[in-house]
């Protein structure tokens, strides 16, 4: 999987298990767009290639990053979800928002899975500028969608 130096979409397909009855859900946040419809691009197709079928991933926009654990809790009330993305981006500006965002994204994704005991993955973009974000949304660093829907796949099985 996905390490530093590595690019985010490689993955060895014998080592995945199979999506085949699971039921995903994915959360992504509106706020900059081009790059988590990308993210979304990316994890949907990788759940496809890994065998859910289509009428088992269920989408839930919500409008930033900040509000993804919320997303995630109220769509895992209202379905039983094998496991849960959440896709997003922040991107550094020049004020603090940036280390709130991620901070209170990173804690609310943890605590949403662990009481709900459903796999809640981290699939959130935190890059110094907008280059960044191309590099890991399909660029030269591959897409963390295909890595978040690959974690997802594997948390679903435990
Ligand atoms: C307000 C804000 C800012 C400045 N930057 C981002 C960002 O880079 N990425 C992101 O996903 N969301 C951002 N937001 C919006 C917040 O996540 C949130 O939607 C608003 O503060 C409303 O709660």
């Amino acid at each position: 999987m996905a390490t530093a130096l590595t690019n985010l979409s490689s993955y060895n397909s014998d080592e995945i298990p199979s999506g085949e009855k699971n039921i995903i859900g994915i959360v992504v946040s509106e706020w900059n767009k081009e790059i988590t419809s990308a993210l979304l691009d990316g994890a949907v197709k990788t759940l496809l290639d890994n065998q859910v079928d289509e009428k088992d991933i269920y989408i839930q926009y919500v409008p930033g990053s900040f509000e993804l654990p919320f997303g995630a809790d109220a769509i895992i009330d209202k379905k039983k979800f094998d496991a849960v993305i959440c896709l997003g981006c922040v991107i550094q500006g020049e004020t603090r928002h940036f280390d709130f965002i991620c901070d209170s994204v990173a804690h609310g994704i943890m605590n949403v899975s662990l009481k709900t005991s459903i796999p809640v993955v981290f699939g959130v973009l935190t890059t110094n500028t907008l280059e960044q974000a191309k590099e890991r949304a399909g660029g030269k660093y591959g897409n963390k969608g295909v890595e978040a829907a690959i974690t997802a796949l594997k948390m679903a099985q435990i």
